[in-house]
């Protein structure tokens, strides 16, 4: 009885902290820099685990490191697996200011993806691809 009273609380805690997560500094996941336009994926770890992750996405100019506005932006990804169709995860993505997206995206199983960022916007369009493993 105690016990599960302890766990109720714990997990209270660790639901309202993570909305907060982002106030704190954030560390990159991965940057990935294409022909105009630096991507960058963080969080607060600067890794994505397996489960539920919450990460922001960010497109800057390459030239003037000002934020660019990258439109409507997808970010999908896929995971080869022996015998057995690919897994794939998308995330949820939503504008949090120019250039910048607040996103989930939940992964049943460890393992390195391969990520399919696009977006297509007043600045242009454009697709790039990356692997970033998930611990
Ligand atoms: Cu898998």
């Amino acid at each position: 009885m105690k016990r599960a009273l302890c766990s109720i609380v714990v997990s209270l805690v660790l639901t309202s902290t993570s909305a907060v997560v982002f106030a704190a500094d954030a560390k990159a996941i991965h940057t990935q820099k294409t022909k105009d336009v630096v991507i960058t994926l963080e969080n607060e770890s600067g890794q994505w685990k397996q489960g539920k992750n919450d990460f922001v996405l960010t497109f800057t100019s390459a030239q003037d490191k000002k934020a660019v506005d990258a439109g409507k932006v997808s970010l999908n990804t896929s995971m080869a697996m022996p015998n057995m169709a690919p897994m794939v995860a998308g995330a949820n993505l939503s504008p949090d200011g120019p250039g910048r997206y607040r996103g989930t995206i939940q992964f049943a199983d460890r393992g390195t993806r391969q990520v399919t960022v696009a977006w297509d916007g007043p600045a242009g369009k454009g697709s790039t691809k990356f692997s970033v493993p998930v611990r």
